[in-house]
């Protein structure tokens, strides 16, 4: 034979092989339709809270079991502090289920601010994917998955009692807040591949929520949880979509909110100095009650 054609050949199969292989190795599967996974995932998850139970020892840690652990003891579903936030995310209406053990007694997050919190994540079946029983640092709920971004601003953080040297880790927390949520797999990890975690799994992540950090956003001196709309209209965000200025920028990223030319960092000093508190803040005729300095253009 022709070397030239047994190479042509050689050639030919060599370079189909490695196609194929290219094709089952680096091929990812498109996600599947969230409408029809979260089908899924809601009855899986319903089934779940109605044959498993829980207990809560003094500290808020959590067990989960499928048998009743004393007599009489309701399932998750008959617990009455189990409720539900509706989350409008992918084309549909998510239901997410979480227990409000405690509430907390100190501030509560907008979802763009930092929590300091330790957790437990679980699968459905029992398969614990993630502990951290101490706080690793403040966490971003917007670089979170969204369950979290979603239930945490329903929490409040805790006070801290003891930040002495010689305090052990992590620093002694008080009257925090404490829950579980149940996440469908569309407000979880979905699709994507991570340790520990199949692919298109409903989560169950127990937490204690410790302290807060709020951000400004655009640092002009207002934290972004005061750059909020005390009237939103139906179907706003009052943070995202609030825009006094009509710009198009959001005040939470405008760092000139009323668009008069005086940036709002420079409208809202006092002597020179950032005013302590949102509602320091003054109005155009130096008291506190009308329509702050910065958002109102016909004042400097
Ligand atoms: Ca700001
Ligand atoms: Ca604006
Ligand atoms: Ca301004």
């Amino acid at each position: 034979m022709n070397k030239i054609k047994l190479f042509l050949v050689v050639l030919i199969v060599s370079a189909t092989t490695f196609s194929c292989k290219k094709d089952d190795d680096g091929a990812v599967e498109p996600p599947r339709d969230y409408a029809v996974q979260y089908a899924t995932d809601i009855a899986a998850l319903e089934t779940y809270l109605q044959t498993h139970y829980v207990t809560v020892d003094a500290d808020f840690n959590t067990t989960f079991t499928d048998t009743p652990a004393t007599t009489g003891q309701p399932t998750i579903w008959d617990m009455p502090n189990l409720t539900f936030k509706s989350v409008a995310l992918h084309d549909i209406t998510y239901k997410v289920y979480y227990l409000k053990f405690r509430e907390g007694t100190g501030d509560s997050p907008t979802k763009f601010d930092q929590v300091l919190a330790s957790y437990k994540g679980t699968l459905l079946n029992g398969t614990q994917f993630d502990y951290s029983p101490f706080p690793q640092g403040f966490l971003s709920l917007q670089s979170v998955i969204r369950g979290w971004t979603e239930i945490f601003p329903l929490f409040k953080a805790g006070n801290l009692i003891d930040e002495s040297e010689n305090n052990p880790n992590p620093p002694a927390f008080e009257n925090f807040g404490a829950g579980v949520m149940f996440l469908p797999s569309g407000l979880g990890y979905y699709n994507s591949v991570v340790s520990n975690i199949p692919s298109y799994s409903p989560l169950v992540f127990s937490f204690k929520f410790y302290s807060v950090k709020y951000v400004d956003d655009d640092k002009d001196g207002v934290l972004t949880k005061d750059e909020v709309n005390p009237s939103p209209a139906p179907g706003e965000d009052p943070i995202e979509d609030y825009d006094s200025d009509g710009d198009g920028t959001p005040n939470y990223l405008d760092i000139d909110d009323d668009n008069d030319g005086v940036l709002t960092v420079v409208e809202i000093k006092i002597n020179g100095e950032l005013p302590a508190s949102y509602d320091a803040i003054l109005d155009c005729n130096g008291t506190t009650t009308g329509l702050k300095k910065h958002l109102d253009p016909s004042c400097h």
